[in-house]
């Protein structure tokens, strides 16, 4: 997994790292979703989206298609159903329309170099945005637009051992943990950063009884957590990686006759709608908040990309948590 720290270099010329020069097409791209129409020399971004599994998944895809409106770019969007394969084929098709830019979110953190090296041999610089990628050849892409994902799963845990103290919870903690998509830095990077804390602060109080994916869906969190309820009954907390597949598992709780966000305390990451609500119920105790509204960030650096200017390899989002008790005045502010 590339070390997301050795992003926070120093800022870089874009030229300098890619090795590439973003040069302008004057075919304006054909083929594929676009919006924004009108003349050949607007830019032309390629963008491959993971899917449209979760809440944070739709929050995101709008941000993106409204920025590049907004920004009168040509976007030509694909959305891959989760499956690197259609990622990989629409970075392909992109490169054969000669777009521009070429922004992802990569599904998975392996398995991209052969296609990225055909974007640089395209002279095509590439952006990623919300997950990383593992590369040894860091010309490949730009820059990262997105979180911190492991500070995530620190902040998941720290986060928790509020929700135990408000709840009272004396003794040992037996944690049920619901993981993304295999093989997705912030599956990969959420459950590090949680370990990270449980072993330094936690050795002798906590343990993860039972972890698996629920792939970041609601059904898959149902399914899963109702799975776990049948091994271990007794579990204390949940530690879901996103809010729908927490709200996946309050349906597999309360079919269990159990109470979420009493008889087992919920603590999940992103902060969508739902999450609040449920959140505003009672039924998860505390959000980490991994915000989706990338649009506006990326178009900048396309626009910097474009004009061979410089940026950081890593452009962090800003991000907060809320615990229960901020739910009901936190909802109408929210925005995705
Ligand atoms: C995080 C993003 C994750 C969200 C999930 O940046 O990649 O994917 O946490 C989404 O909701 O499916």
């Amino acid at each position: 997994m590339l070390n997301r720290r050795n992003f926070l270099t120093a800022a870089v010329g874009v030229a300098a790292a890619t090795g590439l020069t973003a040069c302008a097409k004057d075919d304006g791209g054909s083929g594929g979703s676009s919006s924004g129409g009108g003349g050949d020399k607007k830019i032309t971004l390629g963008f491959s989206q993971v899917g449209s599994e979760s809440g944070w998944r739709s929050a995101n895809t709008d941000s993106i298609k409204s920025a590049a409106k907004e920004a009168g770019y040509n976007l030509k969007f694909s959305d891959a159903q989760q499956k690197q394969e259609n990622q990989i084929s629409a970075i392909r098709s992109y490169i054969a329309q000669k777009v521009d830019v070429i922004a992802f979110s990569p599904v998975v953190v392996t398995g991209w170099d052969a296609v990225l090296k055909e974007a640089k041999a395209a002279k095509i610089p590439v952006i990623l945005t919300d997950r990383s990628v593992e590369t040894k050849d860091e010309s490949l892409f730009v820059t990262l637009v997105g979180s911190d994902f492991t500070d995530e799963g620190r902040r998941a845990a720290k986060i928790l051992e509020k929700v135990l103290e408000k709840a009272g919870h004396k003794g040992k903690v037996k944690i049920a943990q619901l993981e993304g998509t295999t093989g997705a830095a912030p599956a990969i990077e959420r459950a590090k950063g949680f370990k990270e804390v449980m072993d330094a602060e936690h050795k002798d109080d906590w343990k993860i009884v039972v972890s698996q994916t629920g792939d970041f869906t609601r059904a898959g969190g149902k399914q899963v957590m109702a799975a776990f309820l049948q091994s271990n009954p007794d579990i204390d907390v949940l530690f879901a990686h996103n809010d729908d597949m927490g709200i996946g598992a309050i349906q597999a709780i309360e079919a269990a006759g159990k109470k979420p966000g009493k008889d087992i305390l919920i603590v999940t990451v992103d902060g969508v709608k739902d999450g609040f609500v449920a959140m505003s119920e009672g039924k998860i105790n505390a959000i980490v908040e991994c915000n989706p509204l990338l649009g506006p960030q990326l178009m900048e650096v396309v626009q910097t990309v474009k004009d061979g200017g410089t940026v950081d390899r890593w452009i962090k989002t800003k991000e907060s948590d809320f615990m229960q008790d901020q739910a009901k005045d936190a909802l109408p502010t929210r925005k995705y």
